[in-house]
C-alpha cells in the first residue's frame, strides 16, 4: 500500500509516504525552509508539526495509541460530524477513527507543500449516522505557517446538519506559563459546570486547573504565548466561530488511558470548530472552513 502511494503521490524532497507508528501509512510533509509536518490517513491526523528554530508545535502523548477505531492522542483530531458528547455519536464523532484516503499531492510554484485527503460515508458511518457525505481535509505547509482546510460536501438528497472542530493539541514548556489570548470579552460555556455561560473577563486565559470551555462566536486572530519556550502561536482562521480551550489538568489525565499522568503540564488545546450553532447542509451544498497555524 505504501509503495502504491508513494507511486501515485510522492514529491522528491517534498513529500514521502512511511510506515508511521504500528506501521500505519503516515505522509511526510517537508518544505524548502526545513519546516516538516506529517499526517496519518487514520483519522487523518496531524500528527506533528515543526518548524526550524522554533521546534514541535504540536503535542503527541507518548501514550498515544496508533490502532484501527482508536483516535491518536495529540496533533490536531478532527471531530465530525459531532463534537463531544453533543448526540448519540462517539465522542467527536467517526471522523477521527476513520480511515482516509490521499487523493492529491501538490508542491506550488511558490515553494508551499500540500496534501489532499477524503473521507466519504463508508457502511460503518450509514450504521451510525445515515448521510452520504464527502468530507475533505488539505493540509498546506508553509516556511511558518500550517494551514488546514476542512470541505464538507452534502451528498444526500436530505439536509443533516453536523459539527465540526480541529482538535488542536499545542504543545508547551509548561502549562503554568503559558496563556490563551484575544477571547477577552468572549462569552463561553463551561464544559465542568454543565455549560453554565460567562463572559471572559482575562485578556489573557492562564491554567490552574482543568479548564474546558467552548467560546462562542470568537475573534478570527488569537494567540497561544507559550511563555516557557518564549514562542508565540498564531491562529487566524475563516468561517469557524467557536474555539475550545482544555486542560485536562491532574484528575482526568489519570483518567485518560492514552495520556501520562503528567503531560497536562506540557499541552494546551485550542480547537477551532462550529459547534454551538451546527452546519446545515442541503443536497449537493457544501461547507469550508480553513485555520492557520503560524509561529
Ligand atoms: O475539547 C475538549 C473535550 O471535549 C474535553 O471535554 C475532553 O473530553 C477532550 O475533548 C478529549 O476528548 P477525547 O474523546 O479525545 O478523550
Amino acid at each position: 500500500m505504501i509503495e502504491s502511494l508513494n507511486q501515485q503521490f510522492c514529491i522528491d524532497k517534498s513529500i514521502s509516504i512511511v510506515a508511521g507508528n504500528n506501521n500505519l501509512p503516515k505522509i511526510i510533509l517537508s518544505h524548502q525552509s526545513g519546516s516538516t509536518a506529517e499526517v496519518y490517513l487514520h483519522g487523518g491526523h496531524v500528527t506533528g508539526w515543526s518548524v526550524p528554530g522554533v521546534g514541535d508545535v504540536l503535542f503527541l502523548s507518548r501514550e498515544s495509541l496508533f490502532v484501527q477505531g482508536k483516535p491518536i492522542r495529540g496533533g490536531i483530531p478532527i471531530c465530525f460530524p459531532q463534537f463531544g458528547g453533543r448526540g448519540s455519536l462517539p465522542a467527536h464523532g467517526f471522523a477521527r477513527t476513520s480511515e482516509w484516503s490521499l487523493i492529491h499531492s501538490e508542491l506550488s510554484d511558490n515553494g508551499i507543500v500540500s496534501v489532499e485527503l477524503q473521507l466519504n460515508d463508508t457502511p460503518e458511518t450509514l450504521a451510525i449516522w445515515q448521510h452520504s457525505f464527502i468530507l475533505k481535509l488539505r493540509v498546506l505547509l508553509d516556511s511558518r505557517a500550517l494551514s488546514i482546510e476542512l470541505e464538507v460536501m452534502n451528498k444526500d438528497k436530505q439536509s443533516f446538519d453536523f459539527q465540526v472542530a480541529l482538535h488542536t493539541y499545542f504543545s508547551v514548556k509548561d502549562i503554568k506559563k503559558t496563556a490563551v489570548i484575544g477571547l477577552q470579552g468572549v462569552t463561553y460555556m463551561d464544559a465542568l459546570q454543565d455549560l453554565a455561560e460567562s463572559v471572559e473577563f482575562a485578556p489573557e486565559i492562564r491554567f490552574g486547573r482543568e479548564t474546558d470551555r467552548v467560546y462562542v462566536n470568537t475573534p478570527d486572530k488569537l494567540k497561544v504565548d507559550d511563555g516557557g519556550n518564549a514562542r508565540v502561536i498564531t491562529i487566524e482562521k475563516y468561517n469557524v466561530p467557536d474555539v475550545v480551550v482544555w486542560n485536562p489538568w491532574v484528575e482526568k489525565s489519570q483518567r485518560m488511558a492514552d495520556f501520562g499522568n503528567d503531560e497536562y503540564l506540557r499541552m494546551v488545546c485550542v480547537e477551532t470548530g462550529r459547534i454551538a450553532d451546527p452546519v446545515v447542509l442541503g443536497h449537493n451544498e457544501r461547507w469550508e472552513g480553513r485555520t492557520v497555524y503560524t509561529c
